[in-house]
């Protein structure tokens, strides 16, 4: 007798769909093919749905002490969101100053997320190469968490790595099968920029996105690249945002080196027309949103393998942190100064929707792509695989059901992220999760979220190393 069995499902893989019912015994699938439903405890009919495995979120700030914010969620709430967007299991980073001990910081983050509904992990973070920093980057790959995550930018707030920073973690890492994740954007283009902006005090929303336009980025990533290739490791390049970047990564490929680039649906679906509005500013975040012409070059990074990785990038502030720092004008519109904007915006809970929408219902691209791109490919590059990131005999069964009919007009209220305002709003979307399994059991089923607070466990990750030698995850 099984615990449970999803019946008649499309059960998705990157290379297949296959109709098949999926037999699940405790925390873990137990077998794929055809079973009775006598023989399940409980039989859950999946007819017309599809079966994808749950969707892991590699990148995120929650509860993150950030340009004086924290964010709207706890981790639990956290994950209650999550759950609603298909989520099974997230990863968050270790939070970090100057003096601090990046594993020790990395042990209280993996700490703060215990209280999650869904499982979990941490990256390493770092923003300085002391000896002492660096040699915590052995015992963080012991720990299981072999990702350090670096930022290329905001050195005002004291946490941008400097190029030194940069090729000494990625030496070590090399060393422990680990992979450095860099948010590439140059400082120095967006600073000289920012002191423009003070010559003229002219700091509208608009403004933002100029200071860090496509080659601030661009040069960031080239410049991380080289460094890869230089000290011979892989490297992991969140939020891209535009084909320049993706120009840079194309001939890395070409050479066969490991690097990963993940983007955020928000580069694919929202543009820098959101600055020229009154409230312009809740689309504030790094990189900027950019034009159509980007996403474009985005969904053709997705389509020909340049882009394997999604990630949402939330960071779920509400319009009060958002707008903490601003004034208003006496006729009470703000005084745009996008300095004192906190960057972010939420986005874990329609990270699958809106690539089921705009990608799959759309034609851009398949269910199986999403498949990778949102579970198998982040299992396997942050070292999570087979245990996460496949429907298989022995895989946690951490299940999404999606039915690709289900039309949803995204807004606050359909959303469960706790903030008064949706970047999305109005946004139709065709494609979407109805029922969220973690480790066999359904966390959100029929709009309500039924499962429990702490039941998350940290899950201890190693890469294996062939990702990290060669480009490719096959
Ligand atoms: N970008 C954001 O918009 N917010 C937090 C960190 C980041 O890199
Ligand atoms: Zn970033
Ligand atoms: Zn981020």
């Amino acid at each position: 007798m099984y615990d449970l069995i999803i019946k008649n499902g499309y059960v998705v893989s990157p290379s297949s769909t296959v109709q098949c019912d999926v037999a699940v015994q405790g925390r873990m699938i137990a077998g794929l093919g055809h079973y009775e439903e006598t023989e399940g405890r409980r039989v859950i009919d999946a007819s017309g749905k599809y079966v994808l495995p749950g969707v892991i979120e590699a990148h995120m700030h929650c509860m993150a002490p950030f340009q004086g914010a924290l964010g709207a969620n706890s981790f639990y709430e956290q994950s209650i969101s999550a759950a609603f967007g298909g989520v099974t299991m997230y990863m968050d980073f270790a939070n970090m100053g100057k003096g601090d001990s990046p594993y020790k910081q990395a042990l209280a983050r993996a700490d703060e997320m215990k209280e999650s509904a869904i499982d979990y992990s941490v990256h390493g973070k770092f923003v300085e190469s002391t000896p002492e920093a660096i040699a915590d980057i052995e015992k963080m790959a012991e720990s299981g968490i072999p990702t350090f995550k670096m930022f290329m930018t905001y050195k005002k707030e004291g946490v941008m790595s400097d190029d030194e920073t940069m090729l000494k973690v990625f030496e070590k890492a090399k060393q422990v099968n680990g992979l450095p994740m860099v948010h590439c954007e140059s400082n120095g283009i967006a600073e000289i920029n920012i002191e423009k902006c003070e010559a003229k005090q002219d700091f509208s929303w608009v403004n933002f996105a100029k200071c860090k336009p496509v080659l601030c980025e661009a040069e960031a990533f080239a410049r991380a690249v080289y460094f890869a290739e230089y000290v011979g490791n892989a490297l992991l390049v969140v939020h891209t945002t535009n084909g320049e970047a993706l120009n840079t990564a194309r001939r890395a490929h070409g050479k066969g080196l490991p690097i990963y680039v993940e983007t955020g649906p928000h580069y694919l679906t929202l543009f820098d027309d959101l600055y020229q509005g009154e409230n312009g500013h809740l689309a504030i975040c790094s990189p900027p949103l950019r034009t159509p012409k980007e996403a474009q070059e985005l969904w053709e990074g997705l389509q020909d393998g340049t882009i394997l990785l999604t990630g949402s990038d939330d960071c779920t502030f509400d319009v009060d942190e958002k707008s903490m720092f601003l004034e208003k004008n006496p006729d009470g519109t703000w005084k745009q100064d996008f300095r004192k904007v906190v960057n972010g915006m939420s986005g874990i809970e329609i990270r699958l929707p809106l690539l089921l929408s705009e990608g799959v219902s759309k034609g851009r691209i398949s269910i199986n792509k999403v498949c990778e791109l949102t579970s198998t490919n982040i299992a396997k590059i942050y070292g999570c695989y087979p245990q996460k990131g496949i429907i298989a005999p022995g895989s946690d069964a951490d299940l999404v059901l999606v039915d690709m009919e289900k039309e949803v007009t995204l807004s606050k209220d359909v959303l469960h992220n706790n903030i008064s305002y949706c970047l999305h709003e109005g946004f139709k979307v065709k494609g979407y999760p109805v029922m969220t399994i973690s480790k066999g059991k359904v966390i959100v089923e029929n709009g309500e979220f039924k499962g429990k607070q702490g039941d998350g466990e940290f899950i201890k990750r190693k890469i294996h190393p062939v990702y990290l030698e060669r480009y490719g995850l096959n």
